[in-house]
């Protein structure tokens, strides 16, 4: 039980538009091939949905993430920069960029750092965690996109927080699930009410 707040944010549609950056790219490698907008998103997995459309759709939606410089191309969240420096410089706040990384390693490891440091400075770096399990990761709070975040650990420390996205906006609510509409939203008053 520490007396500082540890904040974990994911990055993947959160603080990088993915969705954007996905659909962006798919629409320029593949103009004469069926596409999802971004109003019809359901479900966190692009390429499930993708492969609902159209078998083949599948593999040609995860060519898009698997290439070189679609993760370090990403453009920045609105306010997501901003409002992760400021949680940075808060008193009694520690936060941590977490973040899974695709299993297809060439590129994506390497430029989630970039992308950090180049919108965060050198210095954020020190703050990065890439796992694919972010249930052993212990915390205060993650502000994460994805609806359903499991790992091993069956009690994660941190109170899931779930950053509103194209593809969960329409999910119902749990009475347990608090959301982040956006970074325009209070996430100031999220922080304060974990605070001891
Ligand atoms: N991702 C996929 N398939 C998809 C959508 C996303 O592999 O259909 C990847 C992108 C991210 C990772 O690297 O999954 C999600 O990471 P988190 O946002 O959970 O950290």
């Amino acid at each position: 039980a520490g007396l500082r707040l540890r904040v974990l944010v994911d990055m993947d549609g959160v603080l990088a538009d993915f969705e954007g950056g996905f659909l962006k790219k798919y629409r320029a490698k593949y103009p004469n091939e069926p596409y999802i907008s971004l109003e019809d998103r359901r479900g966190f997995w692009v390429s499930t949905q993708y492969g609902r459309l159209r078998s083949d759709l599948s593999e040609k939606a995860i060519s898009i993430w698997e290439s070189k410089d679609f993760f370090s191309e990403l453009e920045p969240l609105p306010g997501g920069v901003e409002a992760i420096k400021q949680m940075a410089e808060m008193d009694n706040t520690d936060v941590f960029i977490c973040t899974s990384p695709i299993k297809h390693f060439k590129h994506c490891p390497y430029e989630k750092y970039a992308w950090v440091e180049k919108h965060l400075g050198h210095d954020f770096l020190e703050q990065v965690i890439l796992t694919r399990d972010k249930t052993v990761v212990s915390g205060d709070i993650l502000i994460d996109d994805k609806p359903d975040i499991l790992g091993v650990e069956p009690k994660p420390t941190w109170e899931h927080v779930l950053f509103t996205a194209c593809h969960n906006k329409h999910l119902p609510n749990g009475p347990s699930q608090r959301r982040l509409l956006s970074w325009s939203d209070d996430w100031r008053a999220i922080l304060d009410s974990k605070r001891q």
